[in-house]
């Protein structure tokens, strides 16, 4: 029995095995992308390789340098160690290798455009004019700035901003930089300067949460950093932000707080709406150094302007 059973134990074994091949290469195929789907957070980083021990000790070790205070270190710590919180490769990635000079802004001042735009400004008549009056900063320029920023707070960005900023941060360190496998030299030039920049932006990030009590992991923003409705960086939020609505919080996720920003925005760095095109587009480009940004901004402005006056 033995002898014979050995005998036949290839003839089964083969079969098996193919089996058993086909099954794990179907698994590979459609189980897996559904496995690491679950664990695939919207960022595009899993759970597990969210946050290695360098990284931390990386930003931590910048922030003490760069003379912060006990309790904004104690409070970063409680952050790093959230369990929401994830190191980015990806936005590191991104910044290394993006060009802010091939910035595109296709011109938003189409048909369907000015049509939600119109729509946005009838809902919000009284609160756009009532800010833009205050700040002396024509309504449909507020109304245009936040349909190319944001669609209209369509589209405040998806990654947790306190990740971007600690991860850009930490970008600034050739181990981190091994680590997340970018170590060309110009790319490692690059990441060294947003570092510098993100390290500020994210102290900034945390005196405003505290300050306004927000929290940072909750708020959602661009891979570039900027978040809201009128897609603020946290230096700009901090310099120029300001309470819309009354409730002695700046809040740039709720609209009256991003309209009365903008316009401080503007005003404070020249805007006045008699100005000619050329004055008006410089302000523009205070708010997004791109010049076909602000002849989008203006154009789209001027269209609903039409449309506003005549119906
Ligand atoms: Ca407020």
């Amino acid at each position: 029995m033995n002898h014979h059973k050995s005998k036949k134990i290839p003839t089964i074994t083969l079969p098996l095995a193919t089996l058993l091949l086909l099954t794990v290469g179907i698994y590979a195929l459609f189980m897996a992308p559904l496995d690491s789907l679950s664990q695939t957070d919207t960022t595009g980083t899993t759970a597990l390789d969210s946050v290695p021990g360098i990284t931390k000790s990386v930003v931590r070790r910048n922030a003490i340098t760069a003379g912060w205070s006990s309790g904004e270190i104690a409070y970063l710590d409680s952050l790093l160690s959230d369990k929401r919180t994830r190191w980015l490769p990806t936005i590191l990635e991104k910044n290394a290798t993006h060009v802010e000079a091939t910035y595109q802004y296709k011109s938003q001042n189409t048909p369907e455009a000015v049509s939600a735009c119109l729509l946005f400004y009838n809902r919000e008549k009284a609160l756009l004019d009532s800010l833009s009056e205050v700040h002396g900063v024509s309504p449909f320029v507020i109304t245009a700035i936040l349909k190319v920023e944001s669609n209209l707070g369509g589209y405040f960005g998806r990654e947790s901003i306190f990740n971007v900023f600690w991860t850009l941060a930490t970008g600034g360190d050739s181990t981190v930089r091994t680590l997340a496998r970018l170590t060309d030299p110009d790319q490692a030039k690059r990441l060294d300067r947003r570092a510098r920049w993100a390290r500020g932006q994210l102290r900034d990030l945390l005196g405003i949460a505290l300050e306004n009590k927000l929290d940072p992991l909750d708020m959602k923003g661009s891979w570039a950093g900027a978040f809201g409705f009128a897609q603020f960086i946290p230096s700009s939020y901090k310099a120029y932000g300001v309470d819309g609505d009354g409730d002695n919080r700046v809040d740039l996720f709720t609209l009256p707080d991003a309209v009365a920003s903008i316009g401080n925005y503007l005003k404070r760095n020249g805007w006045r709406d008699s100005s000619d095109f050329s004055h008006r587009k410089k302000v523009i480009m205070t708010y997004n150094i791109s010049s076909p940004y602000a002849e989008s901004v203006l154009g789209l402005a001027d269209s609903i302007r039409a449309k506003v006056e005549n119906p």
